[in-house]
């Protein structure tokens, strides 16, 4: 707890001294849940999951959960409106994605291996009179009101669906507390209000049962104030077939000095002290980038591998430098997936002239010529004055791609087929 407290990763604690005491007593199960309400998680939700495995490594036991029966529902909280349900195909389809993802995080065999479970195994079949009974008599629609979730809802409008969704989470804490001997549920700041129903239902069917506990996660910030984890291409994704190792890593590598050494402490599992030594850097030697670099290798190489991420450097390096040679067909896919590329027909005359004005590179014929001519055009990272070039087998790389570059930043992707 120490430890997380210099991180900055505690927020709001039910019982703080109590979970300490606890957490100091004994190896504990603790879980974090997860909707499946897409096919990848995001970073976004990284951070109660990095938490958690920070409790594994001090040897506690994580029980990530995926929400195959409260994915099919919708949590409301953070929600301004009302969710659209998703098929059960999509859920089912969804689950199977994310739990991929879970299992590279944790650790699962051993003493303190992490556990996955998915509460469509208990809540999936309950029938609707043991749900009621058993579960809904303990919470008191009074004590629901007046959670913000609902309160912020009422006026805008909520369904009963998910009015009754934060029964089904405290169903899984309770599920848990019994059969896993769990006793802490993590999340977001935004599970506060499914975290303390959790409490309150264990407390109602096992008043005399030992305690448990919940915690929150802050609001990741940035100090520019916009949205953290979001890019103008989207949110970033974990799946390297959504967001490339290297768009993974460009993303973290761009992290402002105004945030990044939070990020470091929050994120990482770096030490302390080697936290501190790059946040002298960033007060010296901010040019060199040392904490963001450290920052992007080490979230790439926990996410993506270190194979991954050598070749999200060794592209980050090449565009950097403009040696594009040195990279292959396929990282080069990678690291110009948003540049605008044109697709030259089967057999068409790769005159450069030509190239750049069909490929929308440059305006017009005669503005192509002044451009060759000033030297302002280079392919796969070599200049090229002659306006008569023509673009031959040895420029395509791997037979696949051309690297067209104007000026100092525009790169434009030729794709041959
Ligand atoms: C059943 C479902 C449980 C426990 C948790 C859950 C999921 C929870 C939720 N979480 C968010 C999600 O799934 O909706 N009701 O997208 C998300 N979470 C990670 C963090 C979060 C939260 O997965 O807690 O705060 C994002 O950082 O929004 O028994």
């Amino acid at each position: 707890m120490q430890e997380l407290e210099w991180r900055g990763i505690v927020y709001q604690q039910t019982d703080e001294e109590g979970m300490k005491e606890l957490l100091n007593k004994e190896s504990v199960s603790l879980y974090c849940g997860v909707d499946p309400t897409a096919d990848s998680m995001h970073i976004g939700h990284l951070l109660p999951f990095l938490t958690l495995r920070r409790f594994q490594n001090h040897g506690h036991r994580p029980i990530v959960l995926v929400g195959g029966a409260t994915g099919m529902i919708g949590d409301p909280s953070g929600k301004r409106e009302e969710r659209k349900l998703q098929t059960p195909e999509m859920v089912e389809h969804n689950v199977a994605c994310i739990k991929k993802q879970l299992e590279k995080i944790f650790e699962f065999g051993g003493e303190n291996g992490a556990k996955l479970v998915n509460n469509h195994d208990w809540v999936g079949s309950m029938n609707v009179v043991t749900f009621l009974r058993d579960f809904g008599k303990n919470i008191g629609v009074n004590y629901m009101l007046a959670k913000d979730i609902v309160s912020s809802r009422l006026e805008s409008g909520i369904s009963f669906t998910e009015f009754t969704y934060t029964i089904l989470q405290a169903m899984d804490f309770y599920h848990l507390y019994e059969n896993y001997n769990c006793k802490i549920q993590i999340g977001g700041s935004d599970q506060w209000g499914n975290i303390t129903t959790g409490l309150e239902m264990i407390r109602k069917l096992k008043p005399d049962g030992e305690k448990a506990y919940g915690m929150t996660i802050p609001l990741v910030t940035k100090a520019d104030g916009t949205k953290f984890g979001k890019t103008e291409s989207g949110a970033i994704w974990l799946d390297p077939e959504k967001t490339s190792p290297y768009e993974f890593y460009q993303f973290w590598i761009n992290t402002a000095d105004a945030d990044v050494v939070k990020y470091l402490k929050i994120f990482t599992f770096l030490p302390p002290e080697k936290i501190e030594e790059l946040e002298a850097s960033v007060q010296t030697e901010a040019h060199l980038r040392k904490a963001q670099k450290a920052l992007a290798a080490e979230m790439t190489r926990f996410i993506h591998g270190e194979e991954a991420l050598e070749q999200a450097i060794k592209i980050s390096e090449a565009l950097f430098s403009g040696e594009i040679k040195k990279l292959t067909a396929a990282e080069i896919q990678q690291g110009f997936k948003d540049v605008p590329s044109y697709e030259p027909a089967n057999g068409e005359e790769l005159a450069l002239v030509e190239l750049l004005v069909a490929a929308g590179i440059s305006p017009s014929k005669r503005q192509a010529r002044e451009d060759i001519q000033n030297g302002a055009i280079s392919i796969n990272g070599e200049k090229v004055k002659d306006i008569a070039y023509t673009l031959s087998g040895a420029d395509k790389i791997e037979g696949q791609f051309t690297v067209i570059r104007r000026g100092k930043k525009k790169y434009f992707l030729i794709k041959h087929s």
